[in-house]
């Protein structure tokens, strides 16, 4: 089965007031992320990944840079729309959410303040995570271009922030500092987050 791009979850307009604007979904969703479907999509015949989950695909590509760069945009950015909310952001987390953030990172300050280290520290595009490591403990990460945990094996990205410029330009201009305080602050689906930490994470149901 071919992949495709999924519908975003909400308005194309519906993150405006939160700080990203339709002109940045239009073109994050309905271009940058929709070309590397399309070039996925050309990888498959001659990769042999013809019915093969797009998460198998991620996890076995870590040494294939050109079908990393697609299929782990593809799937990052499946996880990084469904994790934002016109109603997200704020500092009532869902309790079993919290309550892990606190034993792990020592509180919801410290986890925000590490999440974002993380994204203004990864130096050019890439992602930041957090993450459920094997042992069962949360943890903040970063990876470089169409890098994610999934693919180096290092845990369960059950929140992600695209730090690429496309990402933020349009609505933060070159200070992703203010792009990463605002996606923690007004954008992050706090209840997605917890559901992805209960279930181990996101199925894309892509490829398979
Ligand atoms: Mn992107």
């Amino acid at each position: 089965m071919a992949f495709s791009l999924p519908p975003l979850p909400y308005a194309i307009n519906a993150l405006a007031a939160n700080g990203m604007c339709q002109e940045t979904l239009e073109l994050h969703h309905g271009k940058h992320h929709n070309a590397y479907v399309t070039a996925l999509n050309g990888l498959i015949e001659s990769k042999g990944l013809a019915g093969k989950s797009l998460e198998t695909i991620v996890a076995g590509a870590a040494n294939d840079a050109p079908l990393l760069n697609q299929a782990g945009q593809h799937w990052n950015h499946i996880l990084f729309w469904q994790v934002m909310s016109p109603n997200g952001g704020g500092d009532k987390l869902p309790a079993k959410l919290a309550a892990k953030i606190d034993a792990d990172f020592g509180g919801l300050a410290q986890f925000k303040e590490a999440f974002k280290q993380a994204g203004v520290t990864q130096f050019g595009s890439g992602w930041a995570w957090l993450i459920m490591k094997a042992d069962g403990k949360l943890a903040v990460t970063k990876t470089p271009n169409g890098a994610s945990p999934v693919s180096t094996g290092e845990g369960t990205p059950i929140l992600g922030a695209d730090v690429w410029e496309h990402a933020y330009y349009l609505d933060f201009r070159n200070v992703r500092p203010n792009y990463l305080d605002n996606f923690l602050n007004k954008l992050v689906a706090w209840d997605v987050v917890e559901s992805l930490m209960e279930k181990g994470g996101l199925v894309s149901g892509q490829g398979a």
